[in-house]
């Protein structure tokens, strides 16, 4: 029978913690060991029975006086509180920024003046368009949500994962995102845009095709939240002692480089593991290795922004880094996951608004209309104008309003006094000096709903960003423009987007055209402006050019037999452990296998749950016996063929080539394909691997 803990009755307190229980004051006790709390309502009292409602007689009907049962009932039918309308599926994150250098001779925001100062923070990953259940990897922008807790007030960077934007205005907000949600009628597709209400709208709306560029490229399925960079997207400033302006755009840079998957794999991957995203950050995080990114800026005045070929009020535009070089500024570190994820990931509140004093807006007017809408959407959401009362979304510096009631409130102004100005000096009062002040910007302007001029242009950095690509970069474009495309009912919206990518890229026009089985090439759309093709290539929009020098955070896929090589696998898990990537092994029963001298090692995954699509490069270590067994089973030759496919390197014992031979791989097809011999191979096999893919192959696969 469970004991009563000493001195308290109470509540379990944090999932993560059973030795802690809540006592009447909220005030948390330390368990004796051995102790078991007592479960007990919400409103505290001990619970006898949680098995069985109240009933007359043990086959009679319920009784309404029940209240454990309907307080317990009552709760749960309450559970949901409305997802996000846009990012719905996310994954969350504590850890802490890091400032490097003092930053006061530009803003004079409280966390960026002192060298090494840590701040901490909570970031949200999220896909755009599926519901909370979907899969991770659905081709879509990823949210990149960063939360800081400064001392003067949260301020929070809500940024994706690609530096543009579909649209110039925010009133155009809900139409964009009507059309990539599921069509009303029919309720589907989940999480995907490849259907005929996205691309009618997109095909309408010409100032999109620069993001359309990023969304079609593999930015779009990323390989983790670890290997994405994250973007501010709008113009902001930094505001200084003497509140004079700078511009700035915020990036943050992956430690462990860029990194996506391909498009075949993505579809396997959410097959085969729909958390791919949210496992990798977990085990990353829970295994110590703590991901990290570097807060970057590009700083520019008035002066550039007149300079520069577009306007940098435009979303839809970047400035290249060729032009304007980031600088690091600090770093973000991921170390500890939240205890419960309701409580954090779900009921955090990021507001576009929530800026400290020394960073301010711009007028782009898509982050005008933000600031309206993330307000408006907590309370939706949350239920209550006390949202910032739950934990993960207050302030941790102390606060000081007259802001009372209302649902939930959780700490109302305590006293007689709950106005200002009041005669009896009580209570917070504001300061000029300390307070946030906003850029004193001087407006004569009309009142007019008007589009500028200068954001007319929406073809050239679409070009730009195409041309900046290498060659298996602009396939992969081409590949999931007709594969989108090829989902779309309506042959004139394809013609109408064939006709947008004319103006972006006649070849890739034209390959789209072709693949898609179109008759004849439409006339390019018509362009307000002349689309410029002297934007010089920009190397840091590409993936593959901004990849890691090393294999760290990957994952090699071990596919494992019965009398497989012992010393060789030692070795492999030296080598791979060395370079900061993870083992896993798979084999044909999750119970492990037997080495040839006679050891037992435990598998991660049965063969059937262990596909490669889950590995960044896989090794065939198998016994003679065991790949003649392998060779029939159908898990095992997809194994293969998929990592093949997907261009990864493939180590392989010489007992391995029967199962190679049989999905149709040469053991020498490639540079790829690393025959094992002895222990000192393993090494050799986790250099090839820092090159993550063998992209070469790929002309050959022709997935
Ligand atoms: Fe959002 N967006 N957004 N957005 N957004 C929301 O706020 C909105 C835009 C972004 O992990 C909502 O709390 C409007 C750009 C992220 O919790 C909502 C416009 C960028 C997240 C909202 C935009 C973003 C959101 C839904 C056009 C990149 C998830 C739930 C003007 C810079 C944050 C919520 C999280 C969430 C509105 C455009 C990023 C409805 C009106 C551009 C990362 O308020």
């Amino acid at each position: 029978m469970a004991r009563k803990p000493k001195g308290t009755s109470g509540s379990t307190a944090r999932v993560h913690d059973q030795t802690l229980i809540r006592g009447n004051g909220g005030e948390l006790h330390q368990l004796a060991e051995g102790d078991t709390p007592v479960m007990t309502t919400a409103q505290g009292g001990p619970v006898a029975d949680d098995q069985n409602t109240l009933k007359v007689g043990p086959r009679g009907p319920a009784l309404i006086e029940d209240f454990h049962f309907r307080e317990k009932i009552f709760h749960f039918d309450h559970e949901r509180i409305p997802e996000r309308v846009v990012h719905a599926r996310g994954y969350g994150a504590h850890g802490y920024f890091e400032t490097y250098e003092s930053l006061a001779k530009y803003t004079r925001a409280d966390l960026f003046q002192r060298a090494g100062e840590k701040t901490p923070a909570f970031v949200r990953f999220s896909t755009v368009a599926g519901s909370e259940g979907s899969a991770d990897l659905a081709r879509d922008v990823r949210g990149f949500a960063v939360k800081i807790y400064t001392k003067e007030g949260n301020w929070d960077l809500v940024g994706n994962n690609i530096p543009v934007f579909f649209i110039q205005d925010a009133i155009k907000f809900p139409d964009v995102i009507h059309s990539v949600k599921p069509e009303p009628d029919r309720a589907f597709p989940q999480a995907a845009s490849a259907h005929d209400n996205f691309w009618d709208f997109i095909s309408l709306t010409p100032e999109s095709m620069h993001m359309i560029m990023w969304v079609m490229s593999d930015r779009a399925i990323p390989r983790s939240f670890r290997f994405m960079e994250g973007f501010g997207v709008h113009t902001f400033r930094l505001l200084d002692a003497k509140d004079e302006s700078t511009f700035v755009k915020f990036i943050w840079k992956p430690k462990l480089g860029l990194q996506s998957v391909v498009w075949n794999e993505a579809v396997k991957i959410n097959g085969a593991d729909p958390d791919f995203h949210r496992r990798d950050l977990w085990d990353a995080i829970q295994s110590g290795n703590f991901p990290e990114w570097e807060l970057n800026v590009q700083l520019f005045d008035q002066t550039f922004a007149d300079s520069f070929d577009f306007d940098v009020l435009d979303p839809t535009k970047l400035i290249p880094e060729e032009i304007l070089k980031p600088i690091p500024i600090g770093r973000l570190v991921l170390d500890r996951m939240p205890d419960n994820f309701f409580a954090e990931t779900e009921q955090v509140a990021f507001m576009t608004q929530n800026v400290p004093p020394g960073i301010d807006f711009s007028n782009d007017p898509l982050l005008q209309g933000r600031n309206f809408s993330y307000l408006d959407t907590q309370l939706k959401r949350l239920g209550s104008p006390n949202f910032t009362h739950i934990p993960i979304n207050a302030p941790k510096c102390p606060f000081a309003h007259f802001q009372q009631d209302g649902h939930m409130a959780m700490r109302n102004p305590v006293g007689r006094t709950n106005y200002q100005p009041n005669s009896r000096g009580e209570g917070p009062r504001e300061d000029p000096a300390r307070g946030f002040r906003s850029f004193a910007e001087q407006i004569d302007a009309p009142k007019v709903r008007l589009r500028a001029e200068s954001f007319a242009d929406h073809y050239s950095q679409a070009r730009q960003f195409f041309n900046s690509q290498t060659v298996p970069e602009q396939k992969h474009i081409a590949m999931a423009l007709t594969f989108e495309l090829s989902k779309v009912e309506a042959p004139v919206i394809r013609e109408r987007m064939v006709a947008h990518l004319l103006n972006i890229d006649e070849a890739l026009g034209a390959t789209v055209a072709d693949k898609l089985g179109m008759e004849k090439l439409p006339k390019p759309a018509d362009a307000a402006v002349t689309p410029r093709d002297d934007l010089p290539a920009s190397p840091a929009l590409s993936i593959i050019q901004n990849g890691p020098a090393s294999f760290k955070g990957r994952k090699v896929g071990v596919l494992a037999s019965n009398g497989c090589d012992g010393k060789l696998l030692k070795a492999l898990q030296v080598a791979i452990e060395k370079e900061g990537a993870v083992m896993e092994l798979v084999a044909p029963k999750v119970g492990g296998v037997e080495t040839a001298d006679g050891t037992k090692v435990a598998a991660k995954h049965m063969i059937d749950g262990g596909p490669s699509v889950l590995f960044d490069a896989v090794v065939l270590l198998l016994s003679q016996e065991g790949a003649e067994r392998l060779t029939g089973e159908a898990a095992a030759r997809d194994f293969v063929a998929d990592a093949f496919a997907h261009c990864k390197f493939i180590g392989f014992t010489s007992a391995a080539v029967p199962l190679l031979a049989k999905t149709g791989v040469a053991p020498d097809a490639d540079e790829g394909l690393i025959a094992l011999e002895g222990p000192t191979s393993a090494a050799k096999f986790v250099e090839s691997c820092r090159k993550l893919r063998l992209w070469a192959r790929e002309a050959a696969v022709k997935l």
